[in-house]
């Protein structure tokens, strides 16, 4: 079997290419990763067999970064620079398998980038939320997607930079939303991305939330399928363009959901609605 036929492989390309397909991915915008089950790393071990591994480098260029909770383990990572179009196109040049050292601040690459290139410059990101969620869900969250979708990025001129703003902005827009993301979303000012101060300001947000905003940028989604990663951010972004567009209409809106309605939703669909949202 080729690495690129297992079925981790299969469904990360799928929802490279659905993104794609979506327009959240103009250019090299955006990144994925996947944290590898330990039978999934054995797999592509299995077919690696003596293949030599990349040499170990720092997981953050500046070398102050690293993921003690995830030592060792191994991930699937779209690349620094690479186009989310391509991926498909090009499973092999475009993404990368990586495994970290005991200590979690380096890592090598056993599989992809065929052409060179490292993983995405937001691994710094991926890897502090993916230990956050490895600790906080058992192991059950592993993928981490973030996209720049428009309406989103929109909204984060208009409405304050604030979870709670952000929150009931979205959840107001659809009864599903509070059923989707009943915790909420974070929201982080605007960083300079790629560092490790974005990528504190989002773990450390990913304690409480599974989608966080990033200020005239985009979203990163933390859940434990792709299915569900692309759910998210599709909600998301398509609750941001309702927004948007009520606003557009230049109406003042007539009605909305209540914070008795969101209650009511959170005890239908066993959401936890924070009290601090209403
Ligand atoms: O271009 O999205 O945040 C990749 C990115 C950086
Ligand atoms: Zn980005």
């Amino acid at each position: 079997m080729k690495i690129a036929e297992l079925p981790f492989v299969k469904e990360f390309v799928r929802l490279c290419s659905i993104g794609d397909a979506q327009g959240f991915h103009e250019r090299n915008g955006g990144n994925l990763s996947y944290h590898m089950r330990p039978t999934e790393a054995k797999a592509v071990r299995g077919i690696l067999g003596a293949k030599k591994p990349g040499p170990w480098t720092d997981v953050d260029p500046k070398g102050d970064v690293a993921v003690p909770g995830l030592g060792g383990e191994w991930f699937l990572v779209t690349g620094s620079g690479k186009f989310f179009r391509n991926v498909a196109y090009d499973t092999e040049a475009s993404v990368a398998i990586c495994e970290l050292d005991k200590e979690g601040a380096h890592y090598r690459v056993r599989w992809g980038l065929r052409d060179g290139g490292r993983p995405t410059s937001e691994f710094s990101s991926h890897l502090m939320n993916l230990e956050v969620k490895d600790r906080l869900s058992g192991g059950r969250v592993r993928v981490i997607y973030h996209a720049h979708p428009a309406n989103l990025i929109a909204m984060t001129y208009v409405v304050p930079l604030t979870d709670r703003d952000f929150t009931r902005a979205l959840w107001n827009t659809m009864t599903e939303c509070p059923v989707i993301f009943p915790e909420g979303v974070g929201v982080v000012k605007w960083m300079v991305p790629g560092g490790r101060e974005v990528a504190v300001a989002t773990s450390k947000l990913m304690e409480t939330y599974n989608n966080v905003v990033w200020a005239h940028h985009g979203l990163f989604c933390a859940a434990d399928t792709f299915d569900n990663a692309m759910g998210q951010m599709e909600t998301i972004e398509k609750a941001a363009k309702i927004v948007m567009l009520v606003l557009s209409s230049g109406r003042k809106p007539l009605t909305g959901i209540s914070s008795d309605g969101f209650l009511a939703i959170g005890r239908m669909y066993g959401g936890d609605i924070p009290e601090r949202f209403l």
